[in-house]
């Protein structure tokens, strides 16, 4: 078993010094660092396996073929699915918007309806949105309690036989709230309609069983595990997929080609139009063997020490509001200091080389919700320490007194 500091060593780009201080990373929500072992297989197939893939019937083209489709039984192992239902995407928006076009302009009709969360990430709203635009389909938005988690009760009365997809966050990137997917995947299965889970924020922290859940789609990103960015997942039940047209025609994608019409290939290769981002899926498939040997356990584990620790101190702190349940919450803090504005906040942080995010993380209904314009953001991950935590509540007294604040 790895020890901490193992695992920061496995990190090149911790031992960086920002503007003179050594680097205290507390922004992997927004996308996470990658390890040697991600850096070195990204590097060691294109030294020497790259090809196309699903071409050529040559050697490299053969190799990379089959590294391509090992890399999808990784990740679909990961997270305990079916690897006919995994299609490769360039992240969760990708995915999301996937659904929205593929699944929803065929099967979601006018008088049907959509119901979303306001925790949702623009990711997971605007696509339905459009959607919506153009069938006349409804959206409906689940309630949420005063602690900024859903209020199963208020979603149960807005669940009918007209709902046809419910569309959910697992963990929001914002108020870090875990939702009880399994029961919302329950629920809404029990009035006819289908469910999408994003697992944008869950993916890298939590152990992900799809299976388990019972989600007709879950979407996550590459490139916040660890892995590449311009990688990402869409998984979806096969008969699902099956039944649902191209998002994306071209290339790759087709059985055979007429001057007028075309067939599609099987799934998941329907959904992979034109030439994959092959080094970006290899890689991925490094990032998940990399975190499956430290095991998501760990991870989640250890993710909640750190954001429990870091919830305690910053609110302890004078002038700091946290936003959020106070328990079972991902590893992101979410927070404002009376008198700073977040980005000025994030500015004067990153003069002591602390790295979190300001602003409204693509979340702007929630801002509304919540009452504020912005917040500042302060996510964790496997290789994050109680000591930089420190480091942050430092920093944010050296920003009080930067600015006169008491
Ligand atoms: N959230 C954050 O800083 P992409 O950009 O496609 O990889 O992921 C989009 C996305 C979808 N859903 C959730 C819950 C997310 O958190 C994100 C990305 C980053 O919070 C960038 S805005």
């Amino acid at each position: 078993m790895k020890t901490i500091e193992d695992i920061r060593r496995d990190f090149p780009i911790l031992g960086l010094q920002v503007n003179g201080k050594p680097l205290v990373y507390l922004d992997s929500a927004a996308s996470s660092q990658k390890p040697m072992q991600v850096l070195n297989a990204y590097c060691g197939f294109c030294e020497s396996r790259y090809a196309n893939v699903h071409r050529g019937v040559h050697t490299l083209a053969e190799n990379a073929t089959a590294d391509y489709e090992d890399a999808r039984r990784l990740v679909a192992e990961f997270v305990k699915a079916d690897p006919r239902g995994l299609v490769f995407t360039r992240g969760t928006t990708e995915a999301i918007n996937l659904v929205a076009q593929s699944y929803g302009r065929k099967f979601i009709k006018h008088g049907q309806a959509i119901l979303l969360t306001p925790m949702e990430h623009h990711a997971n709203l605007v696509p339905w949105q459009l959607l919506a635009q153009y069938t006349g389909a409804e959206l409906r938005f689940w309630p949420m309690t005063e602690d900024g988690r859903l209020d199963l009760d208020g979603g149960k009365k807005l669940l009918d036989s007209r709902v046809a997809m419910v569309a959910v966050t697992h963990m929001s990137n914002v108020l870090g709230t875990i939702n009880p997917v399994r029961e919302i995947a329950e629920m809404a299965h029990a009035v006819g309609a289908k469910v999408l889970i994003d697992g944008a924020q869950a993916a890298p922290h939590l152990p992900v069983d799809i299976g388990g859940i019972g989600a007709d789609f879950y979407a996550f990103s590459g490139h916040k595990m660890c892995g590449p960015t311009g990688i990402g997942v869409l998984w979806g039940r096969p008969e699902i997929l099956e039944d649902m047209d191209p998002f994306m025609t071209g290339g790759e994608m087709i059985r055979e080609v007429w001057l007028d019409h075309a067939t599609w290939a099987e799934v998941p290769h329907k959904f992979e139009a034109g030439t994959p981002p092959i080094t970006e899926a290899v890689s991925l498939g490094a990032a998940v063997r990399y975190l499956q040997q430290i095991t998501p356990e760990w991870i989640a584990a250890h993710d909640h020490a750190l954001t429990e620790l870091a919830w305690e101190k910053l609110t302890r702190e004078p002038g700091v509001t946290g936003y959020g349940p106070t328990d079972n919450r991902g590893a992101i803090v979410t927070f404002n200091v009376d008198g700073i504005h977040p980005h000025d906040l994030a500015g004067l942080l990153d003069r002591e080389g602390v790295a979190i995010r300001a602003g409204h993380h693509c979340a702007q209904p929630l801002m509304r919700w919540l009452g504020v314009q912005a917040t500042a953001r302060a996510s964790f991950y496997l290789y994050n320490t109680p000591e930089e935590i420190d480091r942050l509540v430092d920093g944010i007294r050296i920003a009080k007194k930067v600015l006169h604040v008491v």
